[in-house]
């Protein structure tokens, strides 16, 4: 490691939820009028709400601590024991939140295969068994957009079109994880409202792009909001003073949503760097917003992933063979570069 890069601090590529709260953020929190939320009375949670509500095209919104518990609330505002929800194999609901469906919901899961997170209306169809006693009821269908294992990809408004429209012939309620919605409508040019108004419920996140420290936010139906609610304090997710949080949010809507393309720049520089390195696999076309994967053929990811760390870049294994990094507010293009330079020695 040469002086100059030991001195540096490192360049954070695990995810776009590391990112730091800007000193302005720190300070619009700061200010923030509060009161008790579970009362309804903290305006700026009340303002984050309707705003969010507004972004998406949607009657009501509610503000909760994690894109885990908004995912959860709304497939159990959805759905009753014992009833089936659809969604697509690798998503983010199913693999990484801990069993809650079954254990919060208690649902059956059915898992529709899908090509970088994407599939289609002949795909749900086919995962959709038929009304018989003998089987759980299909009562939700859940998208994800951006996919996250599937690299950040974003679904073409034409297909997310299809597959709503399976899904309401089929009968099916369906649920929005846009956790990175915002990613996708920049990376589209299109508004979260024009995927929005496809989904009966969304679920969008203001700590991973956006860079807010805390919270997500669940947007449907008035009705279906006073529903999400009533889940949100029994899964205890009821704030009090969370105006804190929710100016952070409003500050991130404000002046972090417009700069995204960035993320989405510097993350296909780091694609294309990577591609000319020998002993990796990484495809520039297929980086469409912030996630980048990169598999790895003259190591197992896990030792790359350690010997990077100790240069100073930090990525997660996304499994033996697959590393994942991600860009965010805090990455700028000199640190890509600087990243590629540290990660051409690793590969050398
Ligand atoms: N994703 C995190 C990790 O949990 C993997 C990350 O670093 O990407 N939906 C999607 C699509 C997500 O990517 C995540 C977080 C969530 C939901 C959950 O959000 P949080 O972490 O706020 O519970």
């Amino acid at each position: 490691m040469s002086e100059t890069q030991r001195k540096l601090p490192p360049i954070d590529l695990r995810s776009d939820t590391v990112t730091q709260p800007t000193p302005a953020m720190r300070e619009a929190m700061a200010r923030a009028a509060v009161g008790d939320d579970v009362f309804g009375e903290d305006p700026t949670v009340n303002e984050l709400e309707a705003r969010t509500a507004a972004l998406l095209g949607k009657e009501a919104a509610l503000f909760l601590p994690s894109g885990t518990m908004s995912n959860q609330v709304a497939i159990r505002a959805h759905t009753e024991h014992g009833d089936e929800i659809l969604l697509e194999v690798s998503s983010h609901a199913y693999l990484y939140e801990a069993g809650a469906p079954a254990a919060l919901s208690g649902v059956m899961c059915r898992l529709i295969p899908g090509k970088r997170g994407l599939f289609t209306a002949e795909d749900l169809r086919a995962a959709v068994r038929p009304t018989n006693m003998h089987f759980p009821p299909a009562r939700l269908l859940c998208v994800e957009n951006t996919h996250n294992q599937g690299g950040g990809s974003v679904w073409p408004l034409e297909q997310i079109a299809e597959v709503a429209e399976a899904a309401r012939e089929l009968g099916l309620r369906t649920h929005l994880d846009g956790a990175r919605l915002w990613n996708a409508a920049a990376a589209a040019g299109r508004s979260e409202a024009e995927y929005a108004a496809y989904f009966d419920s969304v679920n969008v996140c203001f700590s991973k792009g956006l860079g807010a420290p805390v919270g997500s936010a669940q947007a449907g139906s008035a009705e279906f909001i006073r529903r999400a609610r009533r889940f949100r304090k029994q899964f205890g997710g009821g704030m009090r003073q969370a105006g804190i949080l929710a100016a952070a949010a409003l500050y991130a809507l404000e002046r972090h949503r417009s700069r995204l393309a960035e993320d989405h720049a510097n993350a296909k520089r780091l694609a294309q760097g990577l591609a000319n390195l020998p002993g990796l696999d990484t495809n520039p076309a297929e980086v469409e917003t912030n996630i980048v994967l990169i598999r790895t053929r003259s190591m197992p990811a896990p030792e790359m992933v350690r010997r990077l760390q100790q240069q100073g870049v930090l990525t997660l294994a996304r499994d033996a063979e697959t590393i994942r990094a991600v860009t965010h507010l805090q990455v700028s293009a000199e640190d890509i570069d600087r990243a590629l330079n540290i990660w051409a020695e690793v590969v050398a």
